[in-house]
């Protein structure tokens, strides 16, 4: 019997989180018939690998999904908003990684490690989300936990990569970082402020409540994928100046008590976490270890002593893997394999 083998639409194909949903295809040996790369009228002409063979870039149109079985987007939410429902309407499923959709309650918002039987709801409109990356990985270390002893509380603090952001947010920390050394004049595009040697305490729109659309994702992602609305969250989302990887310090607070110990056994279980954390030899996670992993690292486990049943934790992933690409693929390999 010939494997069967499906046609995959990569929207945002030139895009950072693009590139790295091919590259993921690729590795992953997705069973990919054909692949069609999808971008704006600034990429016309443009062209790229995929496994050995020069494939070019399609300018993004409503006609782009006839055939197509499986569109991966990441091309921002506007153009996910206008073109995934398109797609869908094609018969196309469409995993969308923008913020187009997540909270909408006819689609699923999806980490595999976590919540895999949600795909299920794909029919209701052939959209599936993907997560936010700071959400992602923080909710593949919170899953084995609130499953042992319940989490009443999270209180989360980003240092985010500039990646995330995209091509030209890597550009500008180099740029700046260059220039600042050199004694050249900066530029400032992309943030509002400069990012090199610096921390902004403002990703994403600011809201009506004083949080960031950043902050509030977070609040609102996590619960909808651990399906449990009483968990209480809040969150501080800082830019930092890195180019690949999210790292966050998680304090949570417990419904039963839990040691540092019994935290660290069960994480050692837990699918796609890796626990580094061993302070004698000066171990724990490191965004420039991570980037480039497929997993998600966690260390610093400790006690905190300012309340009754807390814990104190670093979590670091690489944001355009686990925390894009490598999410939305794995769901796409769930989807072939139970669904289609
Ligand atoms: O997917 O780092 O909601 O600037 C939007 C902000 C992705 C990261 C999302 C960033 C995020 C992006």
């Amino acid at each position: 019997m010939t494997k069967r083998s499906f046609n995959v639409a990569v929207v945002g194909a030139t895009g950072t989180v693009g590139n790295e949903m091919i590259s993921v295809l690729e590795q992953r040996k997705f069973p990919v018939k054909e692949i069609k790369l999808l971008a704006s009228e600034r990429s016309a002409g443009e062209s790229l690998e995929f496994d050995g063979k020069d494939v070019s870039v399609e300018v993004l149109n409503e006609n782009s999904f006839k055939g197509v079985e499986i569109g991966l987007f990441s091309a921002g939410g506007s153009i996910s908003e206008k073109f995934a429902p398109i797609a869908a309407r094609e018969g196309c499923v469409v995993i969308d990684n923008t913020s187009a959709f997540r909270m909408d309650p006819q689609v699923p918002l999806v980490v595999p490690e976590v919540n895999p039987h949600a795909i299920g709801q794909y029919t209701k409109k052939n959209i599936i989300a993907n997560p936010n990356c700071s959400t992602i990985q923080m909710v593949v270390v919170l899953k084995p936990i609130h499953d042992a002893v319940r989490i009443k509380r999270v209180v989360v603090s980003t240092y985010q990569s500039v990646s995330g952001t995209g091509k030209e947010a890597i550009r500008e920390l180099e740029q700046q970082t260059r220039a600042i050394f050199t004694q050249q004049e900066i530029e400032v595009n992309v943030y509002p402020h400069q990012i090199a040697f610096n921390c902004l305490p403002h990703i994403d729109v600011f809201l009506e409540n004083g949080y960031t659309k950043e902050e509030m994702k977070m609040v609102n992602e996590t619960r909808k994928i651990m399906e449990d609305d009483s968990i209480q969250i809040s969150a501080t989302t800082v830019r930092v100046p890195v180019f690949f990887g999210h790292s966050e310090s998680v304090n949570i607070e417990t419904e039963k008590k839990v040691t540092p110990q019994e935290v660290r056994d069960l994480l050692a279980e837990a699918p796609g976490v890796v626990v580094e954390d061993d302070p004698s030899l000066l171990k724990y996670p490191l965004a420039i270890y991570a980037a480039g992993r497929d997993e998600t690292f966690v260390g610093r486990i400790r006690e905190d002593p300012s309340i009754e049943t807390g814990i104190d934790m670093w979590i670091v992933s690489d944001n355009i893997r686990k925390g894009a690409a490598l999410n939305a693929v794995q769901i796409a390999e769930i989807l072939i394999d139970q669904f289609l």
